[in-house]
């Protein structure tokens, strides 16, 4: 048994849990009208309500006494002052050094960080002002109409989710596409409708020798190349953003035109750095510096506020109550705000690499349950699909509802419509409809029905937090996403694991390395188990020469 699951604060949590399992949410409502005062939270213009969760004050206060256990508080402040808290890579984790909108020095190894973050910060504006304003000039001297970012996980993943969900701060000259997977569909299917006249390519890669990357930027040269014909003309359609100068300029992209960042930023952290260079020139500088003002913030609330009040800390305790004790198996994210659709695919990435791990900091095999699957889409949609499962399922899922108060278009009807539903699905989530409350709605003939009464049953009792805000903005948007980064943060405190590693990603990277030479030639294969060589022998077959 793990110093976790037999220390004072888990059995207590253990007991409490055997206690209160069948309390109902319904029940907690009537019973208390304050509630809701109770358990929500204001931070700027971003209302947190926790209030439709199976908890009580002592729930809480439960919760927290683990977070001590755990020494939280600790971590946070290592976090923040950069040791290196990334025990297998040996790195510190300064993610929040990027965003630092302080003058506050940040120190790694002795070296303030600060100086080469607000440089490369200025050499991104002057880029973009450059590009936006149609001073850069494409080969043939007509100004950029569009950005190509190559990049995949953490270099790919952060752009495109913040820069779909700030197009409305985008000006209609520039155009952002995203190029990630190895997949030609993908890359062929961006190139069709541009031209190399006008197109600018940002390859974005934290060590510039990720297959795919390498791939998808080798074979957009190409087609450049037959456009424009000469190499020279590369320097003007071709930047980088990446750790490693060397592989940069073996690639053919001059360092001139490269935009650093370093390895105590992890790739899923990365979209605060350089990385987030497709962002800047789509929504601008201005708007790119509000987004780390937003998160900066929200790391000030994370570093500063009581547990009590503390947002990430807060979600990240519900999340160990639902996971550890409920044996949730999974965690919905669900924003009613089409702007927002790539917000689950993002922390589908920054939650389950950073906290998918089954050994502890002292490399011992955990016994406990460590990070939950993440996964949703934007609302209404979803409710067509797979709410279903979650309001008469088997499982419990708890969910996050997100929405803007306001859309930044401004169609009649359809925003009261959106929040409608935004409101109702959690409500219906906690309250469910006993078999009484379905006989009152049916005739009596249905009455008597047993199957249709018992299927129009909902159990409720199913957990939800609701976050609305005022408008979807780039400071909303940073301070939403440093609230997650940073529940996940503390869930990997409490679980006592490292997040901020991912060996299961380079594991990845391996094994297709072993399997492309053999697809090199027609040769039978028979070193894999006999499924694997029969899918490979079967390719072969199938491919066209
Ligand atoms: C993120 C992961 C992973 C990484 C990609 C791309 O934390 O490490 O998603 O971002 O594998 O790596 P490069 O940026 O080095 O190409």
């Amino acid at each position: 048994m793990s110093s976790l699951t037999t220390s004072k604060a888990w059995t207590a949590l253990q007991s409490h849990y055997h206690e209160t399992k069948s309390d109902s949410l319904r029940d907690a409502f009537k019973k208390d009208s304050n509630r809701f005062n109770k358990f929500s939270l204001n931070f700027d213009e971003i209302l947190f309500d926790y209030s439709k969760n199976r908890i009580t004050d002592k729930t809480l206060s439960l919760l927290i006494d683990l977070a001590n256990h755990a020494g939280l508080d600790e971590k946070i402040k290592a976090m923040f002052s950069g040791e290196k808290i990334n025990t297998t890579e040996h790195r510190a984790v300064l993610h929040i050094a990027l965003r630092n909108r302080s003058s506050q020095p940040i120190y790694v190894d002795g070296q303030d960080v600060m100086p080469e973050i607000d440089r490369v910060l200025t050499k991104m504006r002057t880029f973009c002002t450059a590009v936006r304003s149609g001073q850069w000039k494409g080969y043939t001297g007509k100004a950029i109409t569009d950005i190509v970012n190559i990049g995949i996980g953490g270099s790919g993943l952060g752009p495109k989710m913040v820069s779909m969900a700030l197009t409305p701060y985008s000006s209609d000259e520039l155009k952002v596409h995203y190029v990630s997977n190895i997949d030609q569909t993908n890359i062929v299917e961006v190139l069709k409708s541009l031209s190399a006249e006008t197109t600018l390519f940002i390859i974005a890669s934290k060590v510039f020798n990720t297959q795919e990357t390498m791939m998808n930027a080798k074979s957009a040269k190409n087609w450049f190349l037959e456009s424009a014909l000469d190499p020279l003309a590369v320097a003007k359609h071709f930047v980088a953003i990446s750790t490693n100068a060397e592989n940069v300029n073996a690639f053919g992209i001059d360092t001139e035109n490269m935009f650093e960042f370093w390895d105590w930023v992890g790739g899923r952290y990365s979209l605060w750095s350089a990385v987030g260079l497709s962002i800047a020139l789509y929504i601008g500088m201005d708007n790119f510096e509000e987004l780390l003002l937003g998160a900066y913030e929200a790391d000030c609330h994370f570093l500063n506020s009581r547990f009590e009040e503390n947002i990430p800390v807060i979600m990240g305790l519900l999340g160990i109550w639902y996971n550890n004790f409920f044996n949730a198996e999974s965690h919905a994210l669900l924003p009613y705000d089409q702007s927002m659709r790539y917000f689950a695919d993002y922390f589908q990435q920054g939650d389950m690499e950073s906290n998918g791990k089954s050994i502890n900091l002292q490399g011992e095999k955990v016994d406990y349950n460590t990070g939950p699957i993440i996964w949703g889409q934007p609302g209404t949609n979803g409710q067509h699909a797979f709410f279903q499962l979650i309001h008469q399922g088997t499982k419990l899922i708890p969910c996050d509802f997100l929405a803007a108060a306001n859309s930044h278009y401004k169609l009649p009807d359809h925003q009261d419509i959106l929040i409608s539903n935004f409101l109702a699905q959690p409500e219906a989530l906690m309250n469910g409809l006993t078999a009484e409350e379905v006989k009152k709605k049916l005739s009596p003939s249905q009455q008597t029905d047993t199957l249709l009464v018992a299927s129009k049953v909902f159990d409720g009792n199913k957990p939800s937090n609701s976050f609305l805000f005022n408008k979807m903005t780039p400071k909303t948007l940073g301070s939403l996403l440093a609230f997650y980064e940073h529940k996940i943060f503390v869930q990997g405190v409490i679980w006592n694991i490292n997040p901020f590693d991912q060996m299961g990603v380079e594991l990845g990277k391996v094994l297709a390395g072993v399997i492309l030479p053999e697809l090199k030639n027609n040769d039978v294969i028979t070193s894999h188990d006999c499924s694997t060589n029969a899918l490979i022998n079967r390719y072969k077959q199938l491919r066209e020469s």
